[in-house]
């Protein structure tokens, strides 16, 4: 597995915010520190301007250049917060390039990005990682492109930069009612929206990730890039999903199942057990 990182992502830090340095340098540890798979650590590379344009405003790169004022409650000015989003924006083109090579890979970078829209930076996101995958993606030749997004929040960014555009299915498995309050409805014909109501049975939610998972695959994808966020976690601090451990694996295994060049990117999940649930899921998509 080539794990895409860099510790100069753990940079920034808001005292007392949940998305902090600490989920990436432990998450690495523990992923050196296995010894169930091989893996292969590469240093994350910055976005170049031209992936990151396709997804995003004018104005708003203008801005997240420029500005020193935060950019919601949550969602912090840094120094440097441009280029750490595109950092993280680089290693998820990183983790494409790896998959179309045949060679799976995950992101394990912050910010996360799948709330980012075109023209905004929330939700402790300031581009959208995935989104700037995908249509990276299109533009490579992809002629068919599936974005899963498994974090317990709704990937109203992803969504928003996705939306209406062809060779490209979006699907998004999220708590509902929670942050950020959208992803109750299908919008067009490729952004497919799956809520499910807080508390809900681990089997039944299981069986929504089946069912986008089917979804889908009938759209016959010839790649499939998957926003992972570990929030469902039943106990993370901030969603009220019961997901275990097993889950995340579980999970691993139906995306491996369908057999289709895979990368993964890291969203959320800030309970303190993310480096076993990245792991767990990593085995999974793996087979171990
Ligand atoms: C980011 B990702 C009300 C609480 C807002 C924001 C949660 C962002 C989650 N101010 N919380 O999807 O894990
Ligand atoms: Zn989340």
């Amino acid at each position: 597995m080539r794990i895409i990182t860099d510790e100069l992502c753990t940079g920034y830090a808001t005292p007392g915010h949940p998305e902090r340095p600490e989920r990436i340098s432990r998450s690495q540890l523990r992923l050196q520190e296995q010894d169930t798979f091989p893996i292969e650590l590469v240093e994350a590379a910055l976005a170049d301007e031209a992936p990151i344009q396709r997804a995003h405003d004018a104005d708003y790169l203008r801005l997240l250049a420029e500005t020193e004022e935060h950019f919601d409650g949550d969602t912090a000015w840094h120094p440097g917060i441009g280029e750490y989003a595109r950092r993280s924006a680089g290693a998820a083109l990183q983790a494409l390039a790896a998959a179309r090579e045949g060679q799976p890979a995950f992101s394990l970078m912050r910010p996360p990005g799948h709330h980012a829209t075109r023209g905004a930076a929330m939700g402790f996101c300031y581009l959208g990682n995935v989104a700037i995958a995908a249509l990276a993606a299109v533009e490579a030749g992809c002629r068919r492109v599936a974005v899963y997004d498994f974090d317990v929040h709704h990937g109203n960014g992803t969504e928003d930069i996705l939306l209406g555009r062809a060779g490209i299915h979006f699907a998004s498995i999220h708590q509902y009612p929670c942050y950020p309050g959208t992803g109750t409805q299908d919008r067009g014909d490729n952004v497919f929206n799956y809520p499910v109501r807080p508390r809900f049975p681990r089997v039944e939610y299981r069986r929504t990730l089946s069912a986008a998972l089917e979804r889908l695959a009938a759209t016959k994808p010839d790649l499939l890039i998957v926003s992972a966020g570990f929030d469902a976690y039943q106990h993370d601090p901030i969603a009220q999903e019961m997901l275990a451990v097993e889950d995340f694996h579980w999970l691993g295994g139906q995306l491996r199942a369908l057999g289709l060049p895979l990368c993964s990117v890291l969203e959320g999940g800030y309970s303190h057990d993310l480096p076993e649930l990245i792991f767990a899921y990593l085995c999974g998509l793996l087979g171990k």
